[in-house]
């Protein structure tokens, strides 16, 4: 059974992943009134990932003998001065999400969790991923400027789909 100290952590990072997904799903909806409608798909999408990552969470909590509370999700911002200006954010954002993943694992280790530090595992690879992807597109959009290059990179972004993955694969 998870310990008190444990599950108090990992509801907090549960906010934090509920947050992502807010935060992703207001840059959505900057693209959106942009008229820019690849990058609002593509951010959707990771909104709906952020939810996955919080579902997983919640159900782990649950799983290990923890209580789970839910937090306030404060608003996020809705405003950027640029796509690349929302993409440096998101980039941002996923180095502060990181560094939480890994101080809850150097919890588990010093309380000696070996389940949940396992099971942060899977966050720690996911993070690597989500840094490289956003990393990827700030660099792309740092490449193609304001011109018809933004209009590619709109309908590459577009092609971004999320499926929930299958419980097996959780
Ligand atoms: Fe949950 O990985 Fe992004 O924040």
């Amino acid at each position: 059974m998870i310990s008190e100290k444990m599950a108090e952590a990992l509801n907090e990072q549960l906010k934090w992943e509920f947050w992502s997904g807010y935060l992703y799903l207001s840059m959505s909806a900057y693209f959106e009134d942009k008229g820019l409608t690849g990058f609002a798909q593509w951010m959707k999408n990771q909104a709906g990932e952020e939810l996955f990552h919080a579902t997983k969470m919640y159900d782990y909590i649950n799983s290990a003998g923890g209580r789970v509370i839910l937090q306030t999700v404060e608003a996020p911002q809705s405003d950027w001065e640029s796509p690349l200006a929302v993409f440096e954010d998101g980039l941002r954002h996923e180095g502060e999400v990181t560094a939480k993943i890994n101080n809850l694992m150097n919890l588990a280790h010093e309380l000696k969790d070996h389940a949940t530090a396992n099971f942060l595992q899977w966050y720690i690879a996911e993070q690597v991923e989500e840094e490289g992807s956003f990393g990827e597109i700030v660099s792309k959009l740092k490449m193609v400027g304001d011109g018809g290059g933004m209009y590619m990179m709109d309908k590459e972004l577009g092609a971004r789909v999320f499926t929930w993955p299958a419980p097996a694969a959780q």
